[in-house]
């Protein structure tokens, strides 16, 4: 009879602790926009987000995850989350940019060699620096996702060797440092939304285009591209953001479930996008894209091209952040 008054007392205690926790809790709508398409690692971790922060608000807090770019494109929906039109987004690190030149460090070509290395230097010291930048252009960044490492593809031929790249007109993201890289490789770069993407591609209005596999498979660019080369030239992080403005209004309770579920999302996407990455790269052969690996000899080439866009990144970032940026990765690399 003890014990049962003990389990007793404790159920209560529990029953109370989570209608006071539900009592925390406001009725709101988030709206979470991405850029990708429902069945993708961005779509997928976007409802396991929404999911966290339903079952740690008691369904208070109601979070839509809205996808295709049905709200904007990158940058339309930043200045949607400034403006406090719009609450949270993922986008690439990229498309920030203009906003946070900080930003640029994640774009410097052949920066990390391995996902270990990206995710302990994203979610180290200088990782944590740089998202806080965006606080004062009026957006809070909660983690970085993993977009992953970029490839190349095209309609025109295999890029065997640089001069291969010479006369293909490439989409690359809104961003100098991808603008100046594909310019420095010799490929006619032109910057586009990735929401015009398919159809530029489609329409041949570009020839083609750099993105990790998972999403030549989830965008079905396989349908509108012939060649895809294994180059690896770049990581590309995503990042969770909210409106400034918005995150202003919530209560610390509000705020904990957020940066909460956003860690446990972050866990959940690398896994997924790693597993996807994995398996890629077979779907998108059976998908009837021919594939080839950029050789090593011309990978090197490559990289040596592009360390001429080094110096305008440090300028960009500052110094300081560069060199610590170089530091964090030495530093992983030797774990
Ligand atoms: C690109 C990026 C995209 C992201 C996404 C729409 O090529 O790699 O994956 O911007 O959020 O634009």
């Amino acid at each position: 009879p003890f014990a049962l008054a003990g389990l007793m007392a404790a159920i209560t205690t529990l029953a109370a602790t989570g209608q006071a926790m539900a009592q925390d809790f406001k009725p709101r709508i988030v709206r979470f926009g991405y850029g990708l398409v429902d069945d993708s690692n961005q779509g997928r971790a976007a409802r396991f987000f929404a999911k966290e922060v339903e079952k740690a608000t008691g369904g208070k807090m109601k979070v839509r995850a809205i996808g295709n770019a049905s709200l904007g494109s990158d940058t339309q929906m930043q200045q949607a989350l400034i403006g406090g039109a719009q609450e949270m987004m993922v986008g690439s690190t990229a498309t920030l940019v203009g906003l946070s030149p900080e930003m640029a460090v994640w774009d410097t070509p052949f920066l990390f060699s391995s996902t270990k290395e990206a995710d302990a230097v994203l979610d180290g010291p200088v990782g944590e620096k740089v998202k806080a930048t965006l606080e004062p252009k009026g957006m809070v960044g909660l983690v970085y996702w993993e977009n992953g490492f970029r490839n190349l593809t095209n309609n025109k031929r295999p890029i065997a060797k640089l001069e291969d790249l010479a006369d293909v007109k490439l989409r690359v993201m809104q961003n100098n440092v991808f603008l100046d890289s594909f310019k420095a490789l010799g490929a006619n770069a032109v910057p586009l939304p990735f929401s015009e993407l398919f159809t530029a591609l489609e329409t041949r209005a570009v020839d083609g285009q750099e993105n990790p596999f998972n999403t030549v498979l989830s965008s079905k660019f396989y349908e509108v591209q012939k060649y895809l080369t294994i180059s690896n030239h770049v990581y590309s992080p995503w990042i969770v953001t909210v409106s400034k403005k918005w995150w202003d209004t919530l209560t610390p309770a509000e705020k904990k479930v957020l940066q909460d579920a956003a860690v446990k999302s972050r866990e959940f996407e690398r896994k997924d996008t790693r597993e996807e990455a994995a398996k890629a790269l077979a779907d998108i052969k059976t998908k009837g894209m021919q594939v080839n690996e950029l050789p090593a000899a011309e990978v090197g080439r490559m990289r040596d091209k592009l360390a001429t866009v080094n110096a305008g990144i440090a300028k960009t970032v500052g110094q300081g952040t560069w060199d610590e940026v170089q530091a964090a990765v030495k530093q992983a690399r030797a774990v």
